[in-house]
């Protein structure tokens, strides 16, 4: 009997402040678009899972919202959800963007004890930006990259590789994420309010997958787009449908290209008063509230 192979599986976090470019990077190791990504900041509310596998590696990479000082319920639980899955990582990568003064070192922006002792490397994204980029503080070891052109990756991902541990795959190798397709629905709504709407809209904006027809063709969709006032309402609706029906139709495109198949979706905008700060109703949205405040 042959002995089984030798696989290397585990978990990668891509850790750092919001915008800093997590969710391209993200993209960019899978070679998928998964995670939304924004010129807005704090795009990303709950962390989004890619899986790369290549020859005897699997890496599961986690790309979790920014870290932040929370003023607000939701900003809570973005970086209640944000430290946990740090913790929970084999290895670390500390995301700063090039074309910005050097960031604080990562243990600042988490609780004391989190970064435990996991290997830790600085990324530093978003090089094509700047002529020379900086030097990091952190002694750890550096990368440089251009997540959007997926330029720089090689020697991050032998690293990442060289972190996780010898374990059997968890996943199946052509997965490229282990989360249901309507979370990616709901992400690429958001996505294309990110894209559309100005100000503090599309921070007001939550999608929710209401009905799903499986076997139906084109594929029947129904998401109920959440604002918090009557006036986001008008606004998302725009004069005569036209600002949803632009938002609908960049967001099925988006589906269908992950999907490979013709999708209808069929958006309805509803009023949910101050969601972002109400327990009950971020719950209903399906975010992980903390019964006690963590430190
Ligand atoms: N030119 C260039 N732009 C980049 C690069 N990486 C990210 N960006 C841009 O930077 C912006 C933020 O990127 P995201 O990937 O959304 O950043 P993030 O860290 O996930 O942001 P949050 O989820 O909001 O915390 C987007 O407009 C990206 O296109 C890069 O390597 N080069
Ligand atoms: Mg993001």
């Amino acid at each position: 009997m042959q002995p089984p192979p030798v696989t290397r599986c585990g978990t990668i976090v891509l850790a750092g402040r919001p915008n800093v470019g997590k969710s391209t990077l993200l993209n960019a190791l899978v070679g998928t678009d998964l995670a939304i990504t924004s010129p807005k900041p704090q795009s990303t509310r709950q962390p989004v899972v890619g899986i790369r596998t290549e020859g005897s590696v699997q890496l599961v990479v986690i790309d979790p919202p920014g870290l932040l000082e929370p003023h607000y319920l939701l900003q809570r639980t973005m970086v209640d959800e944000a430290v946990e899955v740090v913790r929970q990582a084999d290895a670390i990568l500390h995301l700063e963007r090039a074309d910005e003064t050097p960031g604080p070192p990562l243990a600042s922006l988490l609780p004391s004890g989190a970064v435990g002792p996991r290997p830790v490397a600085t990324v530093v994204t978003a090089i094509d930006l700047v002529e020379q980029p900086h030097r990091p503080r952190s002694e750890s070891p550096t990368f440089y990259v251009n997540a959007r052109a997926g330029d720089g990756l090689g020697d991050l991902v032998s690293w990442c590789a060289a972190h996780v541990p010898v374990a059997p795959f968890r996943h199946d190798p052509e997965d490229v994420s282990s989360q249901p397709v309507r979370f990616f629905v709901e992400e690429f709504v958001r996505e294309a309010a990110f894209d559309l709407l100005q100000q503090e809209i599309p921070y007001s904006v939550a999608a929710r997958v209401d009905e799903f027809r499986e076997g139906s063709d084109p594929l029947y969709i129904r998401v109920t787009v959440f604002v918090e006032r009557a006036s986001q309402k008008g606004m998302v609706v725009g004069d005569g449908g036209r600002t949803i029906k632009r938002l609908g139709a960049a967001a099925r495109q988006r589906i269908e290209s992950l999907l490979g198949q013709q999708v209808y979706l069929d958006l309805w905008v509803k009023v949910l008063p101050r969601w972002r700060k109400s327990p009950e109703l971020l719950r209903r949205l399906g975010f992980r509230v903390p019964t006690v405040r963590s430190p």
